[in-house]
């Protein structure tokens, strides 16, 4: 029986796209800069599909890219090479939230709202935010160790994995989902998947590790001179706000283009080079420990935002980035992470590396806390290697990282030799070898690989 055959009998006809037209959605990123055609788009309802699918594609030595909400980053979510992509959009049900050990179950395919809204109806929170909740998966933000504004508080992903389900290249099932906090027998293989990209197995379900839910927020914008004053703010809120969840950053020519995309005038009276957005979050109303942080870092003029209508309209200037940068063009992302006391000198550095490698426009905003960087690039073609290239060079000369909070992708992923050293790839490419011997799973992503030949004959 050909691929096709064998997986319409494990998911059914209606779940296994080969129409061009169907099969569009899956088959570009989120950016448009990279995109391919799948071989099959399959849809499976539950683990044990996935776990047929896969052995069906091991059979037939099809290639698979698994997919969640198909929001990341490094394109590493888009078929590159004619493979099979997996949705596991369907795997979308939520478990009932276990207040006594503050955890809850969620199928891979259930978005981020999804389980934080289940977290606020426990009274809980699920202590990891970012502008794709609505879209992005569970399985695909464990699965890029997604990190977000609140990670300086709560930690990326992978602070909250308290255990998960996955199906191995083989068709195999792994399942570490008892949620028990203390539980050291052997290897910790759901800690291996944390931020492998779908490159070591297909994560199907996860035990969410919950936070204490904030009753009052507050949110604070400062206009700034320098990146340096925005270091030196954000070491006074660290010291002196212990409520603080989250510090990021934007610049002016940033918040221009986004009030220009949302047609919004600008709440910003005295517009500066640099705007630090910082959120309070705490049991009381943190708004006067804020207040005292601020006089201790001498600001004088702040806009803040104690309701969640104004909160929200700060976050949709910082948030809305992505997408204003969208619509301008296709761009290359680079999110790095930055050493604090080298931030100043890179944000200065990067727009002229960037012009001398050929792009044209250089928008740069973050999370500060982390001292994580997007670098985003306009005006150079979506193949044109040489901005990645300068921009990841500068990254790794500034002590800093390649990857902060996207993945490696096949964007990075010639770059993580130099990034990691050899000794490390080797062992990585060991544990590659030892779970996925023939590469199916996501070739290409994190580990740099040959091209395999995609097998045309048949499906
Ligand atoms: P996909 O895009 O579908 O896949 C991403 C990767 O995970 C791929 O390699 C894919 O193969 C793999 N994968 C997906 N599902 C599974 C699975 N079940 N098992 C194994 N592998 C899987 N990221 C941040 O970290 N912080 C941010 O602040 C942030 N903000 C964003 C804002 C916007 C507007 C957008 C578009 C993206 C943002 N991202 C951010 C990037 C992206 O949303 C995250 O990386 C997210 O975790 C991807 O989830 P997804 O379900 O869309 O995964
Ligand atoms: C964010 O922080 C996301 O908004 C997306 O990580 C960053 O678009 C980007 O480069
Ligand atoms: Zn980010």
């Amino acid at each position: 029986m050909d691929l096709e055959h064998a997986l319409i009998e494990v998911v059914g006809a209606r779940h296994v796209l080969s129409d061009a037209e169907l099969r569009a959605p899956y088959e570009r990123d989120y950016t448009g800069r990279y995109r391919g055609q799948a071989r099959l788009v399959i849809r499976p309802g539950d683990t044990a599909e996935v776990a047929e699918v896969v052995a069906a594609c091991a059979a037939h030595d099809a290639a698979i890219v698994p997919q969640g909400g198909n929001t990341g980053l490094v394109g590493a979510s888009v078929p590159r090479n004619h493979e099979v992509v997996i949705s596991l959009r369907r795997l979308s049900e939520i478990g009932e939230v276990d207040s006594a050990v503050g955890q809850v179950a969620v199928g891979a395919g259930s978005t981020l709202a999804g389980l934080q809204d289940a977290a606020r109806a426990a009274h809980l929170d699920a202590g990891l935010d970012f502008g794709a909740r609505d879209s992005c998966t569970v399985g695909g933000v464990v699965a890029c160790d997604a990190g977000g504004a609140r990670a300086l508080r709560h930690g990326t992903a992978r602070a909250h994995v308290a255990g998960l389900e996955a199906v191995l290249a083989d068709g195999s099932v792994i399942s570490r989902l008892s949620g028990l906090t203390k539980d050291n027998a052997g290897y910790d293989l759901p800690a291996l998947l944390v931020g492998s990209e779908g490159t070591l197995g297909i994560i199907t379900r996860v035990r969410w590790r919950l936070v204490p839910a904030a009753r009052s927020r507050v949110a604070v914008l400062v206009g700034l001179a320098t990146a340096s004053e925005a270091a030196e703010l954000l070491a006074t809120l660290r010291a002196q706000a212990p409520s603080l969840e989250s510090c990021d950053f934007f610049l002016d020519d940033g918040l221009a283009l986004v009030l220009e995309h949302q047609r919004r005038e600008s709440p910003v009276r005295t517009r500066t080079p640099v705007y630090v957005l910082a959120e309070c979050a705490a049991q009381s109303d943190p708004t006067d420990e804020l207040a005292a942080a601020l006089e201790a870092a001498g600001v004088e003029d702040a806009l803040v935002a104690d309701d969640t209508t104004s909160r929200e309209g700060l976050w949709k200037l910082r948030e809305g980035h992505t997408d204003a940068i969208n619509a301008a063009g296709t761009p290359h992302k680079l999110d790095v992470g930055i050493p604090l006391d080298q931030l100043d000198r890179f944000l200065d550095a990067v727009p002229d590396v960037v012009r001398r490698a050929g792009g044209q426009r250089t928008i740069l905003f973050g999370h500060l806390g982390d001292g994580n960087v997007h670098v985003n690039v306009l005006g150079a073609a979506p193949e044109d290697e040489r901005i990645d290239d300068a921009v990841l060079e500068l990254t790794l000369d500034s002590g800093g990282t390649i990857s902060a909070e996207h993945g490696v992708g096949v964007e990075k992923a010639r770059w993580l030799e130099r990034a990691r050293g050899t000794a490390e790839v080797a062992a990585m490419r060991a544990l590659k070898d030892a779970l996925d011997p023939d590469h199916l799973l996501n070739p290409g992503a994190v580990l740099p690989e040959e091209i395999r030949s995609a097998s045309t004959s048949e499906g």
